[in-house]
């Protein structure tokens, strides 16, 4: 690389970090993790340690590049999601948080969206025996932080003039199928956009998800799980659900994925002996700051923007 493309990067770099945006978004942002964080503590969650290098992480339900790490010999990845890891812990813990950094290398279709960033941290949480409505009203109580917000953030918000709402509870719950054949494909954006609150999209079809979320048994091809999705366009806060712990029905569904027991082999082992029913969800922190700071893109909600196809630091 050219001296000279460095020093633009360093100005960019040094640009970004006295943006008064900057500042007053992360002053925010780390609200948003004491207040979140006291909330599950008050509620018995224990907060455990990130996980960043694995053996085994989220397949994911979209293609994003592979990044791993050869070490002694063993073939290690950077995390995409510590689902699998949050699913292990309910056998021994009944409910646990971690604020866990993500390492999702987006392709072409995710660069420069305002929404997307390769590495961002996703406040992951995880109940033993919990349902999907228990995780929904956690989720929902969780969102009256913007009260607290509010108050403890009244200058950064007038800053931003944002006029943040508390909504209403519960929130509305659309089935997937049904927004589909309202709006068609890009219902998410479109009722995202529409709407004044936050709702609920539930029942996604089979095929839309990842493995690990639980089919209904008494509905094929509809899962019992959730995406919460921002109101005024800022589309997707965090995604959940119940999970499949049965051994037969985690092979059957990776099957269907068209995946391999070999990639899963780690978490096939622990399923024999024996999961634990479990739901949780995860939301995006850098995301909840640009929706309670009305911010046009994700970028100003971190010091080092990691943006798909553009060099960071
Ligand atoms: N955290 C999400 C969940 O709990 C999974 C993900 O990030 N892909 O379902």
């Amino acid at each position: 690389m050219e001296t000279r493309e460095i020093n633009a990067l360093v100005d960019e770099i040094s640009n970004h970090l006295e943006k008064p945006e900057l500042y007053h978004a992360l002053r925010v942002q780390s609200s948003i993790r004491s207040i979140t964080s006291e909330f599950l503590k008050d509620r018995n969650f224990i907060e455990v340690p990130p996980v960043i290098i694995s053996v085994l992480t989220d397949p994911l339900n979209h293609p994003v590049f592979d990044p791993t790490i050869d070490y002694y010999g063993y073939r290690y990845s950077l995390t995409k999601s510590m689902i699998f890891h949050k699913h292990l812990l309910t056998k021994h813990f009944d409910r646990i948080f971690t604020f866990s950094p993500n390492i999702r290398l987006e392709e072409q279709d995710k660069v420069r969206t305002g929404r997307h960033l390769a590495e961002f941290t996703q406040l992951d949480l995880e109940m033993k025996g919990a349902t999907r409505d228990d995780v929904i009203s956690l989720g929902e109580d969780m969102i009256d932080l913007f009260k607290r917000i509010k108050k403890t953030n009244e200058e950064d918000l007038k800053f931003f003039g944002r006029d943040l709402r508390i909504p209403a509870k519960p929130f509305k719950r659309i089935k997937y199928l049904d927004a589909y054949s309202e709006y068609g494909e890009d219902f998410e954006h479109k009722l995202s956009s529409e709407m004044k609150e936050p709702f609920w999209i539930i029942d996604i079809p089979l095929e839309k998800r990842e493995f690990y979320d639980r089919e209904d048994p008494s509905r094929p091809g509809i899962l019992v799980d959730m995406d919460l999705i921002y109101p005024e366009g800022y589309g997707e806060a965090l995604s959940g659900g119940e999970r499949e712990y049965q051994l037969d029905r985690i092979i059957e569904r990776i099957h269907k994925k068209g995946q391999t027991e070999e990639q899963f082999k780690w978490y096939i082992e622990f399923a024999k002996e024996g999961l634990n029913p479990s739901a949780g969800f995860g939301i995006g922190i850098e995301r909840l700051t640009r929706f309670i700071c009305g911010l046009e893109r994700i970028e100003d909600a971190h010091p080092f923007p990691k943006i798909p196809g553009h060099l960071s630091l």
